[in-house]
């Protein structure tokens, strides 16, 4: 394997840059962004880079601009200690959630994600209705998801086995593991996840333990992490922004800050996947396009009132459909109208370079 191999790249990103008529820039992924700088590497060292001026004046949105994980075309100056981005490569999966209030209110988590590993602490911070939000982010960015449980030093063993079935509950088939820092209970079977040259992130709330678990494979303290606080038993957020680094193992990791709410999702196909015993039902619903809130011939209704759906799965199914449904809809208007905007802005600057 050559260095951008071991860093996950391979043929599926190839074939974009042979097909591409910027051929012939350098290949290189992205480590981490500082608003418009980043770092990005070609497997050996962080080399500083920044996008061309093109590429920032041809983005319609922050989905065309560089995330941490991306893949990129650019050229590299000065013995490689200075790089300038003229492509992102199409992604094979993005992790992206809705932050309310801004004019185009979403962010890019990461990108080219394999596995999230979501993280919740046996603590104060374990919520099964949180989880489910995080599959069904995970799920719709198209990535395979695995759920940790941290910091299980704290509580007793009975507390842990309640906590155990209450989580199988939402996880489902999805592979779940409680694990501490602290005693290293577990990490071993974390580790077994762990394959060289595949990419995993962090996500979960400020506080779980993810810079911990990263320091930990990793086996040193290269990054800082911090008490929460236990008056208002909220994490600092220490990490401040995302960080991809490979492990002696070969594995890719992204760290990334804490999300204090995930807020606003704006997802569709991963509602389905996060409640597939609803999807299974809702294929015997017998309008292709059934709501399943009231409808005739609703087989996913008809499954609750047998008592075959758990009425609590399906209400929660319910809320997170229109949380999304509102979302997006919103989404989809403000998207619209940054477009507009961003087709006049180009279309002056078109304009004025033709006169100058
Ligand atoms: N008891 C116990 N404490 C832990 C465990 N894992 C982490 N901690 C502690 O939890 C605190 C927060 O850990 P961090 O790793 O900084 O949390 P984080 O998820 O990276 O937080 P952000 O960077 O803010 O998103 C630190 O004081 C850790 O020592 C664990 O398994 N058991
Ligand atoms: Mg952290
Ligand atoms: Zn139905």
């Amino acid at each position: 394997m050559d260095r951008l191999e071991q860093l996950g790249y391979d043929h599926w990103f190839q074939s974009h840059v042979d097909n591409d008529l910027g051929a012939g820039h350098d290949v290189a992924r992205v480590i981490s962004v500082h608003r418009d700088r980043c770092a990005v590497t070609k497997g050996s060292g962080p080399v500083g880079a920044e996008c061309s001026g093109n590429l920032l004046y041809s983005a319609d949105s922050p989905l065309d601009l560089p995330t941490t994980g991306d893949w990129i075309l650019g050229d590299f100056f000065d013995d490689d200690t200075h790089a300038i981005i003229h492509r992102v490569l199409p992604r094979k999966s993005l992790l992206k959630r809705k932050t309310p209030g801004k004019r185009i209110d979403f962010q890019l988590i990461a990108a080219n994600i394999d596995t999230a590993f979501i993280m919740q602490s046996a603590d104060y911070n374990l919520n099964p209705r949180r989880l489910e939000r995080y599959l069904a982010m995970v799920h719709d960015g198209g990535i395979t998801p695995v759920i940790l449980v941290s910091k299980c030093d704290l509580i007793s063993a009975d507390e842990r086995h309640r906590i155990d079935t209450e989580i199988s509950q939402v996880a489902g088939t999805v592979p779940l593991i409680s694990f501490s820092n602290l005693t290293g209970e577990h990490i071993d079977t974390i580790e077994g996840f762990l394959k060289p040259a595949h990419t995993y992130c962090l996500i979960g709330s400020s506080g779980v333990g993810k810079t911990t678990l990263l320091n930990r494979l990793i086996g040193s303290r290269r990054f800082e992490t911090r008490e929460v606080s236990t008056r208002d038993r909220k994490g600092k957020h220490t990490t401040a922004s995302r960080e991809l680094v490979q492990l002696k193992s070969g594995a890719v990791l992204i760290d990334t800050p804490g999300m204090r709410e995930l807020g606003n999702l704006a997802i569709d196909s991963g509602i389905g996947e996060t409640f597939p015993e609803i999807s299974m039902h809702a294929q015997q619903c017998r309008f292709r396009d059934c709501s399943h809130d009231g409808e005739a011939g609703c087989a996913v209704l008809a499954a609750v009132h047998a008592g075959e759906l758990d009425e609590n799965r399906y209400a929660n199914y319910l809320k997170l459909r229109s949380e999304s449904q509102y979302h997006s809809l919103s989404y989809a208007e403000k998207r619209k109208k940054d477009k507009d905007f961003g087709k006049m802005v180009k279309s002056v600057l078109k304009s004025g370079k033709r006169y100058r």
